[in-house]
């Protein structure tokens, strides 16, 4: 196998449209197994189904007029879903209290600062997969079937132990667990700042399948004292999460999934990215939203595989940012469009009584994969649509000038510099096998130990040709600057790169003087996921305690297993683009 730094764009011939293949194959041999499988996506009428409110879960109890810590059990069961009032239901795995109330996506988790919130996730699927299971990337192998799963929560500032990590996972009645499984429920401390979280499975080698088949769901931290001042909008109607994916289907209803790989002598089933054609938000293909000429709060969470939107307005209406991933922004940022990686949340404000037209589409035009794959489709290219009400109605709610501000964080804080370098690797030249970070697999052993307390700066170094989301657990980090590799020079940088593997002897600082891309004014603030420029050095300042206060975290951050760091591609992450970190005192 040759060990490459840089590849040609394959991936996005290997994920063809249905049409054009379908024709060539059909012109070659008449009607194919193909052409049988796949839904014709441009069979459903778009804007059809409204817009599901999802279950809601309190994260804590009422007991005798007071607030209590509050312990749920939540399953992951095996059922059908309907994703389009013309698409047969699609068999999925959901979360939920019950097989009935089950849902895609699960309940929407809502949380208190201060409460704790206790989830014994319990694994009820059947035992064998609805889709492919690569297990030649997988160390998720239970000796007696059945499907490993483990829930992390995205975003929580928690134990290791109810972090999920990859190797923690369980099967079916926890009859079989991971070599890192320890307990069986879940802590979530709920000590953070406000914001939004989500839960999704986390097993090695199966994140990308688990949630494809529909395990996630949201998780809203609320801060009541800190959150009412803003009278932002409130309530079921006018405060919702929007989670947003992408899926292909078969002609049954079944998700569809390439089940052969591209390397299919090394990986039988492993593809480098998922990308589907339908649109799906809080479990409909492009719904639709009638609304009032007044605010609305939105959790925009990019819950796809692989795929990048690039969200706007068909008619030019703004979003007023008020937070990113799990924290709010220090005041808010209005603009027409906003780039989501895998796994990022926006939370925004929008007005619809600023918009001039009676419909508008929420649209998407980020290529795929980003940012130098396909250009969007007719159907991936729309996400829902808003018809709004044309009378006017009183809106108590604002939009304050000031959200919350929370104390400064600067290079000079930083106690170390750490240089994070993602590469890819390909077979004969061509096609990707994995991906590694710093030339490292997930299982190798631990190298990084950063201190409780401090802030460190990574300098993350992309050496592909995508944009890899990369989210770090436990720590939050704000993005300070994104510098071009010289162009001309990566060559010498790459192959220096390839054989120490050390940024520093490579003179890291000789190569990294490009041009610089500012960060956009909504993503200074806080974050836990963000875009990794290929060809550039993204800095960042990672601060490993909470960021609303000094006190240490509330439970014991060194314990076992630790927490990792990955890119959240899914695909990538199944495939090795994962590492461990271990916290120290
Ligand atoms: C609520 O208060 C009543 C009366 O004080 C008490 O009997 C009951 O046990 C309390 N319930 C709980 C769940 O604490
Ligand atoms: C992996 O899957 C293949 C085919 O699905 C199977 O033949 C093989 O035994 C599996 N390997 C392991 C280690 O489970
Ligand atoms: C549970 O594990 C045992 C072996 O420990 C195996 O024989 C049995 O089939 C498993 N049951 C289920 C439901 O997976
Ligand atoms: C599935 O992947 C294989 C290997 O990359 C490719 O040859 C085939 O065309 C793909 N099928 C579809 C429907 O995209
Ligand atoms: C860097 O920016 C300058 C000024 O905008 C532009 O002329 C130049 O082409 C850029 N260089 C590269 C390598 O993109
Ligand atoms: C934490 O301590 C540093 C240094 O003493 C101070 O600058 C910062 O404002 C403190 N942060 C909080 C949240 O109190
Ligand atoms: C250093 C390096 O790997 N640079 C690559 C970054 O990505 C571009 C494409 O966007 C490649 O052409 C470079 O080789
Ligand atoms: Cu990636």
């Amino acid at each position: 196998m040759e060990f490459m730094l840089c590849r040609k764009t394959i991936t996005r011939f290997m994920l063809l449209l249905t049409a054009t293949l379908t024709l060539i194959v059909a012109g070659v041999k008449g009607a194919t197994e193909f052409e049988d499988r796949l839904f014709n996506l441009e069979k459903l009428e778009m804007f059809v189904d409204d817009l599901p409110h999802l279950p809601r879960l309190r994260g804590y109890h009422f007991v005798n007029g007071s607030l209590k810590p509050r312990s749920i059990q939540i399953g992951m069961f095996f059922k059908k879903w309907k994703f389009h009032r013309d698409l047969p239901a699609t068999r999925v795995f959901a979360y939920g209290l019950s097989w009935h109330t089950a849902t895609v996506p699960g309940p929407t988790i809502e949380a208190a600062y201060g409460l704790d919130t206790y989830v014994t996730w319990q694994n009820h699927l059947p035992s064998s997969h609805i889709l492919p299971w690569d297990n030649t990337t997988s160390p998720a192998i239970p000796k007696h079937g059945g499907i490993p799963t483990v829930v992390h929560l995205h975003g929580g500032i928690h134990e290791p132990s109810s972090d999920g990590n990859a190797d923690s996972w369980f099967t079916a009645g926890f009859n079989e667990t991971g070599k890192k499984w320890t307990k069986l429920t879940t802590h979530y401390v709920n000590k953070q700042q406000p914001g939004n979280m989500w839960y999704h499975d986390h097993a090695a080698g199966l994140t990308r399948v688990n949630l494809l088949a529909g395990l996630l769901g949201a998780y809203i931290l609320r801060h009541s004292s800190i959150e009412s001042p803003l009278r932002l909008p409130t309530g079921r109607e006018f405060d919702r999460p929007l989670i947003v994916f992408d899926r292909g289907f078969r002609r049954d209803g079944s998700i569809y999934m390439n089940a052969t790989g591209n390397n299919p002598q090394i990986h039988p089933q492993w593809q480098p990215e998922y990308f589907g054609d339908a649109i799906i938000v809080n479990g409909k293909a492009w719904p639709r939203l009638t609304v009032q000429r007044r605010k609305y709060r939105f959790r925009i969470i990019n819950a796809a595989n692989a795929r990048f939107f690039r969200f706007f307005f068909s008619n030019g209406l703004r979003f007023v940012v008020i937070g990113s991933d799990s924290a709010y922004l220090p005041k808010p940022v209005r603009t027409k469009s906003i780039i989501l990686a895998p796994s990022e949340i926006a939370d925004v404000v929008v007005d619809f009584s600023k918009s001039k037209t009676k419909t508008a589409i929420l649209a998407n035009n980020a290529a795929y994969p980003y940012p130098s794959g396909d250009p969007v489709t007719e159907e991936n290219s729309k996400v829902m649509k808003f018809i709004i009400n044309d009378e006017s109605v009183s809106d108590t709610s604002t939009i304050p000038k000031k959200l919350i501000q929370y104390p400064l964080a600067d290079v000079s804080t930083s106690v170390r510099t750490r240089y994070i370098a993602m590469f890819e690797y390909l077979y004969k030249e061509q096609t990707p096998t994995h991906l590694y970070i710093n030339g490292l697999p997930y299982n190798a052993p631990v190298r990084e130990f950063p201190k409780i307390g401090t802030s460190e700066v990574w300098e993350v170094i992309n050496l592909t040709e995508d944009n890899h989301p990369l989210h770090i657990h436990l720590g939050l980090f704000k993005v300070l600057e994104q510098t071009a590799l010289i162009d001309t020079e990566t060559e010498e940088f790459k192959n220096c790169m390839k054989k120490k593997l050390d940024a520093v002897k490579c003179q890291i600082s000789k190569y990294a003087r490009g041009n610089k891309t500012a960060v956009t004014a909504h993503e200074r603030g806080w974050k836990n996921v963000f875009k990794m420029m290929p060809g550039h050095v993204t800095k960042i300042l990672v601060r490993f305690s909470y960021i609303h206060s000094n006190k240490s975290y509330s439970f014991d951050a060194t314990q076992k297993p630790g927490y990792v760091y990955h890119c959240h591609i899914l695909d990538h992450e199944d495939n090795m683009m994962m590492r461990p970190f271990e916290m120290v005192k």
